[in-house]
């Protein structure tokens, strides 16, 4: 089924089917029958970013933070609450500029048969000018495990299987968690193994299935920590930073030495800064 249009701004609109001709004298104040047409109206967010990741990696609690909305208090008060539909939220920053934001439902694997929730809702990623991609810096543990490099490779690849042209948006990854004990060290083996993705494919022992076709070459991948407010700040800064004073245009997305360059930054950066955030 194609589209027959795309209403994005107030005012937009689309004829799907014309009136009939009026009744005059002409025609003797007969008038025509005007079309008829079934269509589907599909709701699509217009968001500046949206939020993709697994399931409890923190994405509610991040947009709670970068928003300073008590929303997601609302629900239970001590612990999560699973998402199960699209939350939406404005960044707010010091000089009146808002970002919107959509915390989506998390993706989990097998998603695109859907199985899960998440996959529906890619759909509102089509307006999005910023994809943020929450990751749990120890990974996701619900029955399968997976190391934070197969969760970011896995997302990458459920965007592919929807839409691969999702893989041309700037992507973010905000790795979350860095408080628990032992996230030094996983975050450091996550940007090793990112590296190394990239560098050496076919060195990597991981499962070849998970693999997409096209690897996203990431904007920028910020430690965070949700519950301490840790990097929050940064992360709006670099959200804002690739929106407003848009390095989109600048940007070169299939420009590896690029994309290792900033590998290489970041894990300098957190050698200089061992076992403390940026
Ligand atoms: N230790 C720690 N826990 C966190 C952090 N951020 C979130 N959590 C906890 O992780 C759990 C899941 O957080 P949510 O924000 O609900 O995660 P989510 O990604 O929205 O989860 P779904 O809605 O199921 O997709 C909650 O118990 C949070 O308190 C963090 O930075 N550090
Ligand atoms: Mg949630």
């Amino acid at each position: 089924m194609s589209p027959i249009g795309d209403l994005v701004k107030n005012g937009d609109s689309k004829i799907v089917a014309h009136g009939g001709q009026g009744g005059s004298v002409r025609n003797n104040f007969f008038g025509g029958k005007g079309q008829s047409q079934w269509i589907t109206l599909d709701l699509r967010y217009c968001v500046d970013i949206g939020l993709v990741g697994y399931p409890d990696s923190g994405k509610s609690l991040l947009l709670t933070k970068l928003s300073t909305s008590d929303q997601y208090l609302i629900g239970s008060p001590e612990k999560s609450y699973k998402s199960k539909r699209p939350w939406l939220d404005d960044i707010k920053f010091k000089d009146g500029r808002l970002i919107s934001c959509v915390d989506l439902p998390s993706l989990v694997e097998g998603a695109h048969c859907n199985d899960g929730l998440g996959h529906h809702y890619l759909k509102h990623l089509y307006h999005n000018q910023l994809i943020l991609f929450v990751i749990d810096v120890h990974g996701f543990n619900r029955g399968i495990f997976r190391k934070p490099i197969e969760t970011v490779l896995l997302l990458n690849k459920q965007i592919e299987i929807y839409d691969d042209r999702f893989l041309s948006k700037p992507v973010l990854i905000v790795v979350n968690k860095m408080d628990l004990p032992g996230a030094d060290v996983a975050f450091e083996e996550f940007m090793v193994d990112l590296k190394k993705i990239y560098l050496q494919p076919d060195e990597c022992d991981l499962d070849k299935s998970i693999l997409p076709r096209r690897l996203i070459k990431y904007q920028d991948i910020i430690p965070i920590s949700c519950l301490q407010d840790r990097n929050i700040d940064y992360v709006k800064q670099r959200v804002r930073e690739l929106i407003d004073f848009n390095y989109m245009s600048k940007r070169d997305p299939d420009c590896p030495r690029t994309f290792i360059s900033l590998l290489d930054r970041v894990m300098e950066s957190r050698k200089q800064t061992k076992f403390k955030l940026l």
